[in-house]
């Protein structure tokens, strides 16, 4: 028995540690530069994070080029996989060979949703930075809607709480966990939560501006709560969608994520509260 308790210790030990490392390079996205602007620079840098989405990825990024073609803006898109198992970035790679807005970056050293996300917007060039999932949760085809909706808006959010948005066929379990993540965030951070009616949301556009120059705490699979407490974000606007079911392969989220959820709720309060003062 003092042995398990002994490796138990030790194996949450090694997991604070690994939590609280600091990352390789800062989660800071850096100013695009104005006033000359790259050649054929984007208007929006759309990020979609991968892992084993083999079975969607061809048919998501088919519809999500049908949606922002149908925007008639300039526009790129980035996949950011971790190396996925099942071969994901080699065959996002095939379609960007005839798809020329499409960019892959693999990551091997680095995992996780979130700093996948924030790893691509570091890479972007756009003016308008955004991100949805590869599993067809977030259909593509309201990303027109959405960007009509950033006139005159630093941010719009897609949610499934507002505006005829709504959670769908979500399984019942799944409801409850996440009204729970909801609730807890907003008891801990209601000046975050009280913002937007989703929070939670992994679907969302906002300008660069709002994050240029801030260093940013990615942890585990929510990243619209960081934009929120430490972005220059002040008009939001919402639009509202169905959440659908994952077509195809399983989701990633761990018992880690929820684990870095929490320790995020506890650093994204002390943020707000230093910006209160
Ligand atoms: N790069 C990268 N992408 C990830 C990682 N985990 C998940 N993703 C991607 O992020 C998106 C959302 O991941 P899901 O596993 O579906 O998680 P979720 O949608 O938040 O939760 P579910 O409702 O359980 O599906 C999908 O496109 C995933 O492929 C990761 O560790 N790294
Ligand atoms: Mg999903």
């Amino acid at each position: 028995m003092p042995f398990r308790n002994g490796a138990l210790w030790l194996i949450l030990f090694l997991m604070a540690v690994e939590l609280c490392a600091p990352p390789a390079t800062p989660f800071t996205v850096a100013t695009r530069p104005t006033a000359a602007p790259a050649p054929g620079a984007p208007w929006l840098s759309l990020i979609v994070p991968t892992y084993n989405e083999s079975s969607n990825i061809a048919p998501f990024l088919a519809d999500l080029r049908a949606a922002l073609d149908e925007a008639a803006i300039s526009y790129e898109v980035i996949v950011v996989d971790d190396d996925s198992p099942d071969g994901t970035s080699d065959l996002a790679a095939d379609i960007a060979a005839k798809w020329p807005n499409l960019r892959i970056v693999r990551r091997a050293s680095e995992r996780g949703l979130a700093s996948a996300v924030v790893r691509g917007w570091q890479a972007a060039r756009g003016e308008v930075l955004g991100t949805i999932n590869a599993d067809f949760q977030h259909p593509p085809e309201m990303i027109p809607e959405m960007l009509r909706r950033m006139e005159g808006a630093d941010l719009t959010v897609a949610t499934r709480y507002a505006a005829d948005g709504s959670v769908g066929a979500f399984p019942l379990h799944r409801r409850i966990l996440s009204t729970s993540a909801r609730q807890v965030g907003a008891a801990f951070a209601p000046g975050i939560f009280g913002r937007v009616s989703d929070p939670l949301s992994g679907c969302y556009l906002f300008r660069r501006h709002t994050i240029e120059n801030i260093e940013l705490q990615p942890a585990g699979f929510k990243t619209l709560i960081e934009i929120l407490a430490r972005g220059r974000v002040q008009k939001i606007a919402e639009c509202g969608y169905t959440m659908r079911k994952r077509r195809s392969g399983q989701s990633n989220v761990r018992l880690r994520d929820w684990m870095e959820y929490f320790g995020q709720l506890r650093r994204l309060r002390n943020a707000s509260r230093r910006r209160s003062l």
